[in-house]
């Protein structure tokens, strides 16, 4: 029988980002134009293969009405990783995450995988926050950052994929190459995961153990 490695994951971000679109595009394939806000926080799970292991995510979809904002602790307490969402057509919902990313540092867990997705990237035509923007704060935190469509379904798997990857670097069959910034993976956690998405989220995958290590 497969292991199961669980990981838990919370999503955060101001209201009407498209938190809960993501989770449902992610575990239902789904998207519903008249979805209703998030009233305190809502569960769902997705397991997925990844080499010889199964991961289970337990993901915690925050509401993200400020009237729910101190229940948060509750949902990114015990979290490996968060799932930090603005909408590229709204720069205040950039500020917003910038405010979760400070309070994640200084209340949430200590290495805790900081994922930052910019939704709503199907309407990049009156976008107001540049990729860029996006790309050096991301850098400048250490986070995984993509822009995604819950609607269009573009990087929903390469976000969580990229999570997965971030939580098991720690395995053996994973690891960083410091020298040249980029992830290295064992040929069977890259064919677990059908590496050819990975590169959009992290920059690049080399596929055998790198000689400068
Ligand atoms: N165009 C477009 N609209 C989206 C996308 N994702 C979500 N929406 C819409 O944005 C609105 C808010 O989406 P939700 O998923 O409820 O947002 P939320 O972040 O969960 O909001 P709260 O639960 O209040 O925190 C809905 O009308 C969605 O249909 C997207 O990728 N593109
Ligand atoms: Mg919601």
């Amino acid at each position: 029988m497969m292991a199961i490695r669980e990981l838990k994951v919370c999503l955060l971000g101001d209201t009407g980002v498209g938190k809960s679109s993501i989770v449902c595009r992610f575990v239902q394939d789904h998207f519903d134009h008249n979805i209703s806000p998030t009233i305190g926080a809502s569960f769902m799970t997705k397991t997925v293969p990844c080499g010889n292991e199964l991961h289970k995510f337990l993901i915690w979809d925050t509401a993200g009405q400020e009237r729910f904002h101190s229940l948060a602790p509750m949902y990114y307490r015990g979290s490996a990783a968060a799932v930090i969402v603005y909408d590229i057509t709204k720069q205040d919902s950039f500020h917003t995450l910038k405010k979760w990313v400070k309070e994640l540092k200084e209340h949430g867990p200590e290495n805790i995988v900081m994922a930052i997705a910019g939704n709503k990237c199907d309407l990049s035509d009156i976008r107001e926050v540049p990729m860029k923007d996006a790309k050096e704060y991301a850098e400048s935190i250490g986070a995984i950052v993509v822009e995604t469509s819950a609607k269009n379904a573009v990087n929903i798997e390469e976000l969580f994929q990229g999570i997965m990857i971030r939580t098991v670097c720690s395995s053996s069959l994973a690891s960083w190459c410091w020298l040249c910034r980029r992830l290295l993976v064992s040929s069977e956690l890259a064919a677990g995961l059908g590496h050819a998405a990975v590169p959009a989220v992290l920059g690049g995958v080399c596929l055998h153990r790198d000689s400068r290590l």
